[in-house]
């Protein structure tokens, strides 16, 4: 089935927040940074209203080149915990869309909305209410791009900013960006542009007219990326993971306060299968584990543990987890709640294992066990939950 994947960007994100709370500073050039100190300031910019970009004022530029350009601007200083908070609105709408949400930042998102359309309408019709709820809560605008791949619906969210939608019919992608400059490539950093243009390419034609064994010999891996990219072709998958969530969690409370070791050792289990599971899905590893324990009288303790290695296998995140249980269990109070987190991520697209170097009497064993995660988990897509480790099983 071909995808439908919408880019969601809001526009002057910090700076449109800004206008928003203070009704004076509406339709005014609104700099957020830090403080220009009548232009001897040495902070940067973070980002500018849309008047105020019309002075030349842009997102990293140095506050104080920002103040001799734009001097009767208005200068604030971010609030990035009220930035966080609509953050939050917006995505939780995205989601009301899609259940694969991939947040780039704090103010953009893909939504992949392929097989939404019998729920909510046409992509355009997709997008029109997502904007309208936007709207209609925040009293913010958003752009957004539609096509059939991530890297092209980021480009076109770009085009018609601000409040803006643009779609790509399907099979159009390569001509919808040909005349595009370079720089609208995604992957194409500040250096590989400035490199691209000394040997002459300016527009995106001008990479996919090539051949991908040529920009290979220029610019290597990412040479080839780019060519990818410059030609339409982009098969990554949306990943439903927020990129600024900081860790993966999964707890449970008792129906009935318990202190039965076999009962909250199969828990610790199922809770380990879960996380695991969530970071598998989204080529996530992560390095610490973490158990809570709530008693009874809601006293919560929390013990972590650090591996050498990043992993994500289901064993080696349940044995942790179980020692950690056994080792700080006070077995004189009942427990009412249970969780089991994972936090200090890395993000890979391989498939790989590594194994802890000072474990090495175990590797044959995780090995094994990973491989039948991977099989579960293949599994668990195709037939559903109904598939699970003896272990899982009662009690
Ligand atoms: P962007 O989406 O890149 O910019 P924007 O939302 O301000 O404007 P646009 O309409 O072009 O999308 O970034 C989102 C927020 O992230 C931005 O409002 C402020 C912050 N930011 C920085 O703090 N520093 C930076 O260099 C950039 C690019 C953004
Ligand atoms: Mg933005």
């Amino acid at each position: 089935m071909k995808r439908i994947i919408l880019h969601a960007d809001m526009d002057a994100f910090f700076a449109a927040v800004e206008q928003n709370d203070n009704p004076l500073y509406k339709n005014k050039p609104v700099i957020i940074g830090s403080d220009p100190k009548m232009g001897k300031g040495r902070g940067v910019v973070s980002t500018a209203s849309y008047e105020a970009r019309k002075f030349g004022v842009h997102s990293g530029m140095p506050i104080s080149t920002a103040f001799k350009k734009c001097p009767n601007g208005i200068f604030i200083k971010p609030n990035m915990k009220r930035y966080v908070q609509i953050s939050k609105v917006i995505f939780s709408i995205f989601n009301t869309f899609s259940p694969l949400v991939e947040g780039l930042s704090i103010d953009e998102a893909f939504i992949d909305c392929t097989g939404c359309k019998a729920l909510f309408g046409s992509p355009t019709e997709i997008a029109l209410k997502i904007k309208k709820k936007i709207y209609d809560e925040t009293k913010l605008t958003v752009s957004i791009g539609i096509a059939g791949n991530k890297s092209i619906a980021k480009i076109l969210s770009e085009l018609q900013k601000p409040d803006g939608l643009t779609i790509c019919p399907e099979g159009e992608e390569k001509d919808f960006i040909k005349n595009l400059d370079i720089s609208y490539l995604w992957g194409a950093g500040k250096k590989t542009i400035e490199i691209l243009n000394q040997m002459g390419f300016s527009k995106i034609d001008d990479i996919s007219s090539k051949t991908i064994q040529e920009m290979s010999h220029l610019l290597g891996k990412n040479g080839e990326h780019l060519w990818k990219m410059a030609n339409g072709i982009d098969d990554r998958r949306v990943v439903e993971y927020d990129s600024q969530a900081k860790s993966i969690s999964k707890e449970i409370t008792f129906d009935v306060d318990t202190s039965d070791t076999k009962q909250i050792k199969h828990f610790i289990n199922i809770l380990s299968d879960k996380v695991s599971r969530k970071i598998r899905k989204n080529k996530i590893f992560a390095k610490t584990i973490s158990i809570k324990l709530r008693y009874q009288n809601f006293e919560t303790i929390t013990r972590s543990y650090t591996f050498m290695n990043f992993i994500n296998d289901y064993i080696r995140i349940r044995d942790k987890c179980e020692e950690l249980f056994l080792q700080n269990y006070d077995n004189s109070k009942k427990i009412r709640l249970i969780g089991v987190s994972l936090t200090n991520f890395s993000f890979s697209d391989k498939e790989y294992n590594q194994l802890d170097l000072f474990d090495m009497n175990q590797s044959s064993y995780i090995i094994n066990n990973s491989s039948i995660d991977h099989i579960l988990d293949d599994m668990k897509t195709k037939y559903g939950c109904k598939i699970n480790r003896g272990s899982l099983l009662k009690f």
